[in-house]
C-alpha cells in the first residue's frame, strides 16, 4: 500500500559541493529524509525510470535506504538497482550508472567527514552520466524543497538487502547486486593484473588503509584475491557504521598510523588509504607521503604506460587550488590542461564531452573517463601500473618527475570549525581589497595578479564565480576559499604554492620551503585577526 504524508517542509535542505550533507542527529529528524527525497523525485521526474542506489555504510545508511527504496517505489520507479548490503563506493555507483543506464543515481555519504552518531551523514545525486548533477538542478531540488509538504512511501516491511536478488512490488523491479563484481571488472578492462600481480610477487611490499570504510571489500577482491597482495597487509578493511572512531580522510594527519608505517619507518615500499565512500586516495611512499597535486601530475605523465591510457590523452583537467604541476605535464605532451573550480561535477562535464581524458584535485581526488567520479582504488592501480612498468620507487619516481619538470612545493592549511560569520568577513575583506593588491610586496612576494576564479563551462556555458581567491607572485601562489562540504561553522582553506625549478632544492621539507609563502597568506588575509587562530587544525 501507498501512503501519501503530510510534512512541515524544512527550508535547510541546501545541496553544497557534493550533495546534502548535515549532522547526523539533524538528518534523522522527522521526516527530513523524506522530504528532501521526494523533492529530489520531483524534479528528477523519476516515474518509469532506473536508479542506482548505495552508500558508504556509514551510521544511519541501513535506515535511509530503506526509506528511499519504499519512496522509490511509492514514486513508480520501474527498477532500482542496490548495492549488495546497502554498500556502494562512489565511483563504483558512477560506474554502474553508465552501465545500467539509469536515470540517476543516490549515494548515501558524508564522503571523508566523520560517521558514528554524532558524526555527518550525506545525500549525493549524480546525473545519467554518472558524475554529480549540476548546479541547476542542486537548485531546483533545493527550490523544491522550500514548499515540499508531502511525500509518498510504500507501507510494509523493509528490504532484504543480504544477498543478490530480484524482487518486483508495485511494479517495481528492486534488485540487489554485487557491490564489487562490476567494478572490479571495470579495472580489468584498464589494468594488466598479470603485470601488477608480478610485482608483488617480486617482493614489492604494500599496505593499504581502507579506513574502516567502503573500500574494505573492494580493496580485498582487488589487491588480495586478484593481485595476491597478502591480506595482512590490508588495514581497517571491514566497513564499520561509525569508522571504528577513525575520521576517514586520507591524508597524513587522519591516516597517521598508514604514513607512520610506509613513510616513517621505511618498512613497506608503498601506501595508499581511501576515503569514506572510496573516492579520494592517498599515497605514500619509503620515506614520504606524496601530495595529490604531484600524484596527479605523475599519473599524468606516466599513463601511457597503462594499457587503458596507451593511446594518449585527449586533455587534462584541475580544480583552480591544484598546483600547476599538472600544466607543466600538459604542455609537454602537448595537450590541453582545463582549470575548474572546486566540485567533480565541472570535470564530469569535460569528460563527457571528451575534452579531458584525466583529471584531479587537491583534494585527494584523481579519476579519468572510466567513471565521472573520482575514483581512489583507481589511483592506487594507477600507481601500482606505473610501479610495475619503471620498477622504481616511489622516491625515484617523484625525483625524476621534479628533475623533468621541476618542483611545485605545495600545502594546504585548514582552519576548522569557525565561526561562519567571520570567515563570510575575512573573504569579504579580501575581495574588497583585491583592486588594489596587485603591485604591492609582502617581503619577497610580490603580488603580480590577484583576483576571485570565476569559470564559463565550455560544455554548457554555465557561470560559476567567487571561486575562490587566488593571489599570484610569479612563482608563487596563494589562494583562500571557504569549504563547501563542512557541517559546523565554517572551514577556511589556505592553499600554498611555490614552484622551484632547481633540482638541487627539491627536497626541502615543504614546511620549510613554503615559510615565507604561508607568512605572507596568514598576514594577507589577517588570518589570526579574523579567525582568532594562530595555527591551521589541518596541514596536508
Ligand atoms: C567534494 C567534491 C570534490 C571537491 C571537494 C571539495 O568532495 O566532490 O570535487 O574537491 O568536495 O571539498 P571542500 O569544498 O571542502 O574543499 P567529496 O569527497 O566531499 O565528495
Amino acid at each position: 500500500m501507498i501512503l501519501s504524508v503530510d510534512a512541515r517542509p524544512y527550508t535547510d535542505q541546501t545541496l553544497g559541493t557534493s550533495g546534502l550533507r548535515k549532522p547526523v542527529p539533524h538528518i534523522m529528524q522527522p521526516h527530513y529524509v523524506e522530504l528532501f527525497m521526494q523533492s529530489v523525485f520531483d524534479v528528477v521526474d523519476v516515474a518509469g525510470a532506473t536508479l542506482v542506489l548505495g552508500g558508504d555504510g556509514r551510521f544511519f545508511n541501513d535506515r535511509a535506504i530503506q526509506t528511499i527504496l519504499k519512496m522509490a517505489v511509492a514514486n513508480r520507479v520501474s527498477h532500482v538497482v542496490v548495492g549488495r548490503g546497502g554498500l556502494l563506493s562512489t565511483p563504483a555507483a558512477s560506474a554502474l550508472i553508465r552501465a545500467r543506464k539509469a536515470k540517476a543515481g543516490i549515494i548515501l555519504s558524508a564522503s571523508h567527514n566523520p560517521g558514528g552518531p554524532d558524526g555527518d551523514f550525506g545525500i549525493k545525486i549524480n546525473a545519467a552520466h554518472g558524475g554529480p548533477i549540476p548546479v541547476s538542478v542542486s537548485d531546483a531540488i533545493h527550490q523544491r524543497s522550500r514548499t515540499c509538504d508531502r511525500y509518498q512511501i510504500l507501507a510494509g516491511d523493509d528490504f532484504s538487502l543480504a544477498e543478490e536478488g530480484r524482487r518486483h512490488v508495485e511494479g517495481c523491479l528492486v534488485e540487489v547486486v554485487d557491490s564489487v563484481r562490476d567494478y572490479v571488472g571495470l579495472m580489468e578492462t584498464l589494468f594488466d593484473f598479470d603485470r601488477i600481480g608480478d610485482l608483488f610477487r617480486s617482493g614489492f611490499t604494500m599496505r593499504f588503509d581502507a579506513m574502516n570504510a567502503v573500500t574494505g571489500p573492494y580493496a580485498t577482491e582487488l589487491f588480495h584475491r586478484r593481485l595476491g597482495l597478502p591480506e595482512a597487509s590490508l588495514m581497517n578493511q571491514v566497513p564499520k557504521p561509525d569508522f571504528g572512531g577513525l575520521h576517514p580522510d586520507p591524508n597524513p594527519h587522519h591516516a597517521a598510523a598508514l604514513v607512520d608505517m610506509v613513510a616513517g619507518r621505511s618498512e613497506v615500499d608503498f601506501g595508499a588509504a581511501s576515503d569514506g565512500d572510496g573516492d579520494r586516495n592517498l599515497i605514500v611512499g619509503r620515506g614520504l607521503v606524496v601530495s595529490p597535486s604531484d600524484s596527479l601530475a605523475v599519473i599524468a605523465a606516466n599513463a601511457r604506460l597503462v594499457p587503458g591510457y596507451r593511446q594518449g590523452l585527449a586533455g587534462v583537467a584541475r580544480s583552480m587550488p591544484t598546483s600547476r604541476a599538472l600544466d607543466r605535464v600538459a604542455a609537454s605532451l602537448g595537450i590541453p590542461a582545463h582549470v575548474t573550480p572546486t566540485g567533480w561535477k565541472y570535470f564530469a562535464n569535460l569528460l563527457e564531452a571528451g575534452l579531458i581524458t584525466i583529471c584531479g584535485e587537491e583534494s585527494a581526488g584523481t579519476g579519468s573517463d572510466h567513471v565521472r567520479e573520482k575514483d581512489g582504488l583507481w589511483a592506487v592501480m594507477m600507481w601500482l601500473a606505473i610501479l610495475a612498468e619503471r620498477r622504481l620507487s616511489v622516491a625515484d619516481i617523484l625525483a625524476d618527475h621534479w628533475r623533468t619538470y621541476g618542483r611545485d612545493y605545495y600545502q594546504r592549511l585548514d582552519f576548522e570549525e569557525v565561526d561562519a560569520g567571520a570567515a563570510e568577513e575575512l573573504m569579504d575583506s579580501l575581495r574588497r581589497r583585491l583592486p588594489t593588491l596587485a603591485g604591492t610586496r609582502a617581503g619577497a612576494f610580490e603580488v603580480v595578479e590577484a583576483g576571485d576564479f570565476a569559470y564559463t563551462d565550455p560544455v554548457d556555458g554555465s557561470v560559476a564565480t567567487k571561486q575562490g581567491v587566488q593571489i599570484i607572485s610569479g612563482d608563487a601562489r596563494i589562494i583562500y576559499r571557504l569549504s563547501g562540504t563542512g557541517t559546523r561553522g565554517a572551514t577556511l582553506r589556505v592553499y600554498l604554492e611555490r614552484f622551484e625549478p632547481s633540482a638541487e632544492r627539491h627536497h626541502l621539507p615543504t614546511s620549510e620551503a613554503l615559510a615565507a609563502v604561508r607568512d605572507t597568506a596568514m598576514a594577507m588575509a589577517e588570518v589570526t585577526r579574523f579567525t582568532g587562530r594562530t595555527t591551521a587544525s589541518v596541514v596536508s
